[in-house]
């Protein structure tokens, strides 16, 4: 058994509790190590290292912050087949998937971040002759930043970048589901030469840890990633504290398909999009809405494409998809399922748990999943899954596509196949959602703003915005 520490003042200790939880490797349903069951006292702990930190590293300046974040971003590269590995066990997807995506994401969003706020720009407004009006952005302190376990060293860094980068001191706790890569990374802070108490992580449970962080007087911001009742939670506990809020959360996102579409790589491109880390990224599309003239021509190819995926071994260069992340979310994904055929679904492939013979015989896997049949008020194309799971639903019309494509709480991303670039501007305008793609899916810019609306969430990461938040403007009017 592996045990992982708490970083706290630039130490690696347990929780003050003493005690423990189990961390499980999706692929053999076996634990493997244990993380600290941390609470209030350790978050306290936490905060209080920050706070003293703060000072010394809003000093040090966005050129002498810029290059500790450098540093620790070139500790990881160098040992990306270490955090490759950590990934893919800790979390059950494709070790060549944790390769091409995930590690070099984090290292890319710590490197981003590092250069962005060199060139974080202040804004000024001048009042003819009267007075020049100056925005100074200031960072506040103490920032808490919150992640979940489908994309963890990635989701993770893409919080604590900016907040580190614009000057704040951060208490972090990644998901107790998947705190392996956070706590690798934990232990190359100091060769990085991070001020101890600059950067916090507290692992163990959301109820208690997380719910800790969003409490505490001490934290003024929290940056959230998951599901949409915890963001409810965060907020209703953030709200009447007046704590800034950037709350990134579910989606259930629509993939317009249009006859003119290059249905190749439409095709190519979808068969991505719906299973990509086993369906468990938040940008996945998971209603599949065909025009009506190419629906069985669609139909067709897409259900021959999924069912040769390999499911398998996550170390295995062989296999597309690995397991999914928990047996208990193996288990609500088989409830959708179960759901949806109750609701009168086809399941045109998939549908069921896959049971690997010898080491892998009790790892989480589920076969993908199409299901044809449901209109778009059933709590299939309503609520999130989050799994392999897609459906796919016939339109006739522009309208229709549009109506179906909004008709859920979600909002955050969308894909639009068309080879009509008015009718994409049109579509894009009229979608409700934070992301459109047109005729590709997953091309991140990390200058453009990141998030959803409606039950999608509140704010935007990335880029300047995400500098923004993790400051505050403060209007400077001088007379002339
Ligand atoms: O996420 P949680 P869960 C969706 C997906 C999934 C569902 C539930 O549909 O099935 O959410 O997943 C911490 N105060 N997404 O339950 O609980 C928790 O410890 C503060 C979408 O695993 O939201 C973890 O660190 N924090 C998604 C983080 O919140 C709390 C990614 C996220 O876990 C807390 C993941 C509390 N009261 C799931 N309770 C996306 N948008 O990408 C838990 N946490």
């Amino acid at each position: 058994m592996e045990t992982l520490l708490n970083l706290i003042d630039g130490e690696l200790r347990p929780a003050v509790s003493g005690a423990w939880l189990d961390v499980y490797a999706p692929a053999t349903g076996k634990a493997f190590g244990r993380i600290p069951d941390s609470d209030e006292r350790d978050v306290d702990l936490a905060v209080k290292a920050a706070q003293q930190a703060f000072p010394a590293w809003n000093a040090l300046g966005r050129e002498g912050r810029s290059k500790v974040m450098l540093r620790l971003a070139e500790l990881i590269e160098a040992d990306m087949d270490g955090f490759v590995e950590d990934e893919s066990r800790d979390n059950g997807k494709p070790l060549s998937l944790a390769r091409r995506v995930d590690i070099p994401r984090a290292v890319a969003n710590l490197r981003f971040f590092a250069t962005a706020i060199i060139h974080f720009p202040s804004e000024a407004h001048l009042m003819d002759d009267v007075a020049v009006n100056y925005t100074d952005r200031q960072p506040f302190g103490v920032a808490g930043c919150i992640s979940p376990w489908n994309l963890p060293l990635y989701l993770f860094t893409w919080k604590i970048a900016p907040a580190l980068a614009s000057g704040n001191c951060v208490v972090a706790k990644p998901s107790e589901v998947t705190p392996l890569t956070a706590y690798r990374m934990s232990a190359l802070c100091q060769a990085a030469g991070m001020p101890p108490g600059v950067l916090n992580i507290v692992h163990g449970l959301g109820p208690k840890v997380g719910a800790a962080i969003t409490s505490h007087p001490g934290v003024p911001a929290i940056s959230f990633t998951g599901g949409t009742r915890t963001g409810a939670e965060i907020a209703r506990v953030a709200a009447p504290m007046f704590k800034k809020l950037s709350l990134e959360l579910g989606g259930k996102n629509p993939v317009l398909v249009f006859a003119d579409c290059d249905f190749e790589e439409m095709l190519r491109t979808t068969v991505r999009s719906s299973f990509t880390n086993q369906g468990q990224i938040c940008l996945c599309g998971s209603r599949i809405l065909v025009e009506r003239s190419i629906f069985e021509r669609f139909r067709t190819a897409f259900v021959d494409r999924v069912k040769a995926l390999r499911v398998g071994d996550p170390r295995s260069p062989e296999s597309d998809l690995g397991a999914v992340v928990s047996e208990a979310h193996m288990q609500k994904v088989l409830e959708h399922i179960r759901i949806a055929r109750e609701e009168g679904a086809q399941v045109l492939c998939g549908g069921n748990r896959i049971m690997m013979e010898g080491p892998l015989k009790d790892g989480w896997f589920i076969a993908p999943t199409v299901i044809e049949g449901l209109g778009p008020q059933c709590r299939t194309n309503q609520e999130e899954i989050f799994g392999p799971v897609v459906t796919i639903q016939p339109f006739e019309t522009e309208t229709e596509a549009i109506a179906l494509a909004n008709a859920t709480p979600y909002g955050l991303a969308s894909v639009i196949w068309t080879r009509d670039v008015q009718r994409s501007h049109r579509v894009a305008r009229a979608l409700q959602a934070g992301i459109v793609w047109v005729n590709c899916w997953m091309v991140r810019d990390l200058r453009t703003p990141f998030g959803g609306v409606k039950q999608s969430g509140v704010g935007r990461e990335g880029g300047m915005d995400a500098l923004r938040f993790f400051t505050e403007a403060k209007n400077v009017c001088i007379k002339l």
